[in-house]
């Protein structure tokens, strides 16, 4: 018996040593937006051996798995004391996710997770399940985690065992180590996911991007990225909600969309990256898109390059809910460089790398979405032509 632990022991802290310590790669040439990197940043084997097993060969002789990790994803991000934090929403084989941070030098490999998950004080209601939190850096000297709380819906009957109420759990803390929880936010939707703090005060307010919807999963007449002001944020209380993006019909955000990270303010206007949901025969289709509102009018979208910016690739096609991307979390550094953190399949977490620059070129000089197939063949020919001419030119 001795011999298994021992040799078990042995053979999982050199897989996990190897994984944890494998250098990451761009994949070239990629398509000029941005590169996507050969390894995921973050997966279930990414989390410490000493969560998921008893290392007591008394009470574990087979050294089997005690507390299963199912996957890792929908991370926030964020830069602290020169490091790349992500949280990320870690799910065990119970279903139940919650949150743990893991950092790295570079942002692009190495990430290790902290050795506790974080605790994350209730409110009066127990949240059942939590997931997605969006980490902000706001003006007023907190860095907030806006998350998704999720409860059963008591009126529904008994034999329906799904339904849920989502809303928006509020948490704040000054060192990411102790977390202060506020009451959830108010606002007229039955059902709240997505929702993202604004950076900077808005007229005095604190500003919040929701999503809100008719039911747990479908939009119904609610949906698209709605926008609403707080006077304070204990607590945060958003009367009016404005619809800035909508979900439109033949679009890769017809069914539902909302918003990722907290935008980015550059000179030109907010970056934003969504994503957008379409349904289709084989189910929901989840890609990421960019748009961008003024800086004076957050409700007024100023640029919004004609569909996906990012869609699920190759192996990211698969995982738990197939044919999904979802970010929640990017970080500008210095340097103008954006690391941009998905996860795929609501299995792992990715990284891709572009600059601010980039996405800006992208944003402002990509086409705009016509909405029918004659204007995008137009804008082919168009494009078609244009190169015509400079290979005319240049065999002239
Ligand atoms: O399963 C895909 C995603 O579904 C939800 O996103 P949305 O609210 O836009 O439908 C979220 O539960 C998200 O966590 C999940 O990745």
């Amino acid at each position: 018996m001795e011999k298994i632990f021992q040799q078990r022991l042995f053979a999982l802290n050199n897989e996990y040593n190897h994984l944890i310590n494998k250098p990451n790669h761009k994949v070239l040439p990629g398509n000029g937006l941005f590169e996507r990197y050969k390894n995921p940043v973050l997966t279930s084997a990414h989390t410490p051996l000493f969560w998921r097993y008893d290392l007591n060969e008394q009470s574990n002789p087979f050294l089997m798995e005690r507390f299963g990790i199912n996957a890792v994803f929908n991370a926030g991000a964020i830069k602290y004391n020169h490091k790349y934090i992500l949280c990320a929403r870690v799910e065990g084989l119970d279903r139940k996710s919650f949150f743990a941070l893991a950092e790295s030098e570079n942002g692009i490999d190495g990430f290790k997770f902290s050795d506790f998950p974080l605790i994350i004080p209730e409110t009066d209601i127990p949240d059942t399940n939590v997931y997605d939190m969006r980490l902000v850096q706001h003006e007023d000297g907190w860095i907030y985690g806006l998350f998704c709380t999720e409860r059963r819906d008591n009126s529904a009957h008994e034999a329906d065992q799904s339904a849920a109420i989502a809303q928006c759990g509020i948490v704040r803390t000054k060192d990411l180590q102790q977390w202060e929880r506020l009451p959830d936010l108010v606002t007229a939707s039955p059902q709240q996911r997505n929702v993202v703090l604004h950076p900077e005060f808005v007229d005095g307010h604190y500003a919040f991007y929701t999503r809100p919807q008719d039911s747990f999963i479908e939009a119904g007449k609610g949906g698209g990225i709605g926008f609403g002001l707080s006077k304070h944020i204990n607590p945060a209380i958003v009367k009016d909600e404005v619809i800035i993006d909508h979900k439109k019909y033949h679009t890769v955000y017809e069914s539902k969309n909302g918003l990722g990270p907290a935008p980015i303010k550059t000179a030109y206007g907010w970056l934003h990256l969504a994503h957008g949901v379409r349904n289709t025969a084989a189910g929901l289709r989840y890609v990421l898109y960019i748009f961008m509102t003024d800086l004076h009018d957050l409700t007024k979208v100023i640029y919004k390059p004609a569909g996906y910016f990012l869609a699920p690739d190759g192996e990211e096609r698969v995982g738990d809910v197939s044919n999904v991307v979802f970010s929640n979390g990017w970080i500008l550094d210095n340097d103008g460089t954006v690391f941009i953190y998905y996860a795929s399949s609501d299995t792992r977490m990715h990284v891709a790398t572009t600059t601010i620059e980039r996405l800006l070129d992208y944003t402002m000089h990509t086409r705009q979405d016509k909405f029918t197939s004659a204007e995008s063949v137009q804008q082919i020919h168009q494009l078609i032509r244009q190169n015509k001419s400079i290979e005319e030119k240049v065999t002239a």
